[in-house]
């Protein structure tokens, strides 16, 4: 059994957000055909506390984009995003949750910063999502949303670890690009047995 896992297409992360990813938007349409075809659809939303650990102005003289060590590595700062309860954490106005049967929230632990779907970047705690994956015989991803470089990536990375056959859908996804940080992230899920392709060759 398969699902389509639309990663953190949320307000902040499109034009005109807190972390905007350059042509985020343009994900919501593909996604929206795409959901169509699926029988399991899950989300997941960035979900942080005023004041969480990856914002830069949680810590003082940091900007966003820099880096910091935190107990369980190193943290990229951001700009305040994806707050809870605020506009800019809600999805994007037209994406298509109607079909959505899970939403995994995430980073919603002030200390620890959450990436993927499957683990908080301790890299220990779990968010259950492969629990409930495996309840419901679910083997394989289809991986689509935002960002390339970053939520994306580590949940087709952790999906992988966790022994789900992933997909992802370069059509369907956008990044943020720091240095590289997209052919990177290509790099390190093909690497890892990700399977790359078009919404094209699912529709
Ligand atoms: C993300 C940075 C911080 C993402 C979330 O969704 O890729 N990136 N929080
Ligand atoms: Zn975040």
């Amino acid at each position: 059994m398969k699902a389509l896992l639309i990663v953190d297409v949320q307000n902040d992360f499109c034009p005109g957000g807190a972390l905007e990813v350059p042509n985020g938007d343009e994900v919501v349409p593909v996604i929206n055909h795409l959901s169509q075809t699926f029988e399991t659809v899950i989300q997941t939303q960035d979900w942080h506390p005023r004041g969480h650990s990856s914002f830069a102005s949680s810590h003082n003289g940091k900007e966003p984009f820099e880096t910091i060590e935190m107990p369980y590595g190193e943290q990229t700062l951001w700009p305040d995003h994806c707050v809870q309860g605020t506009k800019g954490a809600d999805f994007h106005p037209d994406l298509d949750t109607e079909k959505t049967q899970l939403i995994i929230r995430k980073g919603f632990r002030t200390e620890i910063d959450s990436y993927s779907a499957f683990y908080e970047n301790d890299d220990e705690t779990t968010t259950g999502l492969a629990g409930y994956l495996r309840e419901r015989n679910i083997d394989t991803l289809y991986a689509v949303g935002l960002a390339t470089d970053f939520c994306v990536k580590w949940s087709v990375l952790d999906g992988l670890k966790e022994d789900f056959n992933v997909f992802v859908i370069e059509d369907a996804i956008r990044g943020i690009d720091i240095e590289g940080s997209v052919e990177q992230a290509w790099n390190e899920m093909e690497e890892a047995g990700a399977k790359r392709i078009t919404s094209s060759e699912l529709l």
